[in-house]
Formats: structure tokens, sequence, C-alpha cells
């Protein structure tokens, strides 16, 4: 079916001419799948708490079973939705590209559900929801004794275990922060999806694109510390402006 969205025939012109394009996701392209973004209030069980306040070593250290329990409702909540059309057309735009870097600060997993990542691997700023490690050491734990006792123990060293995330204060894993800034600095293109763009170090990112000339998109459907530096902004759900601009780019590729 034919989108009505309408895009500038400048920007589509930056799509048709780019060799690697650099996109980079947050909560807001999962919004559409049932996911909450990180900044709206909650609801049921936690609207009395701000995600804010349970993401931090000091929220685990204060109350780790409260912190534990939140990730382990936010993992059964993730297993029961499905990555939405938004995921899908970055699936699309992977394949369409010499070269494509996927950077998500989403702990969800969606866009790997989606089928991202066969070409070039999905680069996960603030770890990932799935996998969990022990609080002392970090260690990646596979397997605990599940005797009731919330959070679990590490079986090495009875340490607390934890979700193997990114929470506030600590250091992003080196290696995918590193390829993030490279690609950020060298790829043609660089769109910006579902991001309130205020937490560092991955803000920075379309702004080290900015400084190497590279045009940034920003797709969101409310204005962020980007939207007035950026060189395009499409104000809009992710999961309506990708598809309608994988249409757009490919009329033939159906409805991606
Ligand atoms: C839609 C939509 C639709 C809705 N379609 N869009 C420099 C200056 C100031 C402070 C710092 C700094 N450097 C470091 C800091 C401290 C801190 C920080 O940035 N604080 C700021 C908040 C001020 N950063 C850190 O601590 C980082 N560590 C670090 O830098 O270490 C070194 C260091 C430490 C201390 C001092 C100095 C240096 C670590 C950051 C880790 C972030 N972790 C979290 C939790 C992960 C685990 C979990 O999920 O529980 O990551 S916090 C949370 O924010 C989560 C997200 O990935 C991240 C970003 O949020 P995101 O994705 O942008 O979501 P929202 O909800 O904010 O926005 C959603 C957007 O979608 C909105 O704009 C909507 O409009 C939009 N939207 N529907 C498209 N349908």
């Amino acid at each position: 079916m034919e989108s009505s969205i309408r895009f500038s025939e400048q920007l589509l012109q930056q799509f048709r001419q780019a060799r690697h394009v650099v996109v980079l996701t947050g909560a807001g392209v999962s919004a559409e799948s049932g996911v909450p973004t990180f900044r709206d209030a909650q609801t049921g069980l936690w609207a009395r708490f701000r995600p804010e306040e349970l993401a931090s070593p000091e929220a685990f250290r204060r109350d780790p079973r409260l912190v534990w329990e939140w990730y382990a409702w936010r993992r059964d909540l993730v297993a029961s939705v499905s990555p939405n059309p938004g995921h899908l057309a970055l699936v699309e735009l992977e394949k369409r590209f010499p070269v494509f870097t996927l950077i998500t600060q989403n702990v969800d997993g969606l866009h790997q559900r989606a089928g991202s990542g066969a070409r070039f691997p999905v680069i996960e700023l603030h770890g990932n929801l799935q996998r969990t490690k022990c609080f002392e050491d970090g260690q990646i734990v596979e397997s605990w004794d599940e005797n009731g006792e919330l959070p679990p123990r590490c079986p090495r060293c009875s340490g607390l275990l934890r979700p193997d995330v990114v929470w506030f204060g600590e250091l992003l894993p080196s290696e995918a922060l590193d390829a993030a800034f490279a690609a950020a600095g060298a790829c043609d293109l660089f769109l910006s999806v579902g991001t309130s763009a205020l937490v560092e170090p991955a803000a920075s990112l379309p702004f080290r694109a900015l400084a190497a000339q590279i045009p940034v998109v920003e797709i969101n459907p409310n204005p962020t510390p980007l939207s007035s530096l950026a060189t395009y902004v499409l104000s809009g759900p992710a999961g309506e402006l990708l598809p309608a601009l994988v249409q757009a780019l490919w009329p033939a590729s159906g409805d991606a």
C-alpha cells in the first residue's frame, strides 16, 4: 500500500547516495510494540517508582529485591510483545546499504528478534535484559539455584545477581562504545530514532556525526535537545515514518 507520508527529495537523495548509514535507537522505537519508554510514567505495580531511581547501583544496594523484580517484570513484558513495523523497516535498511551500523540503547533485544544483525552486529550500548551477571565481579552467569531467594545468588561467589545492563554511573562496554563513536564519525548519514537524547554518552553520538559534517536525521514525535541542530527532523512515530521511508526509497519493496 502506498504511504501518504512525503519526504523531501533532498532527504531521499542523502539516503540514495549513502554508502554507510548509522542508526541510533532509543526506547521510542519499541513504544509501538507496547514497551513503555524509559521516561514515560510507569503504570500499575510500578507507578510509584521513577525508572531513573531504579536503574542505579545505589538503588540495587538499597533494595536489591525491588530492582530485581522490576527487571523480572520488564523481561516478562518484553517476552510477551513483538517487534513492530519500525524494527522491521530497520532490518530492511540493513539489507540495502553497503555498510550499516545499528546502535541501540535498548536492552529489550527486539531489534535482533526482528532480524537486525544478520549482516552487521547490533551494537548494544546499555546491555541486554536477558543476560544476568554477578553484582560483585561482573561475570556473566548462565544458571543459578532457584531456591526462591530474590535476587538469586551467584553460584561461584554467592554474590547477588543482577541484569547485565548499564546503570547510571556505570561505564558502558568499551568495545561497543568505541565502535559506536567510530561509526558515527565515519558514516554518510546518521539517524537518531526514538531517543530523548538526554543520556550520555549515547546522546553525544549524533553530535560526533554533525561535527564531521555528516547529515543527521531525527525521528521522534516530540522535540529533543538534538532537534534544533539536526539536519532533518521527521516528527512522528518510528513505526510509521521508518516503513514510509523504506517505501519511498524502494517502492517495489512492499510494505516493509
Ligand atoms: C518515540 C515514540 C515513537 C515515544 N516513535 N519515538 C555528561 C553530562 C551530564 C551527565 C553525564 C554526562 N556523562 C555521564 C553522565 C551521567 C549519566 C547521564 O547521562 N545522566 C543524564 C541523565 C544527565 N550517564 C551515565 O551515568 C552513563 N555512564 C557513564 O557515562 O559513565 C561514566 C560517567 C559516570 C558518571 C559521571 C560521568 C561519567 C550510563 C548511562 C546508562 C543509562 N542506562 C539506562 C538504563 C539501562 C537499563 C534499563 O533499561 O533499565 O539506559 S537509563 C535509560 O536512559 C536507559 C535508556 O537506554 C536511556 C536512554 O533513554 P531513551 O532510550 O532515550 O528513552 P526515553 O524514555 O528517555 O525517551 C524515549 C523517546 O522516544 C522520547 O523522546 C519520546 O518522545 C520518543 N518516542 N514514542 C519514536 N512511537
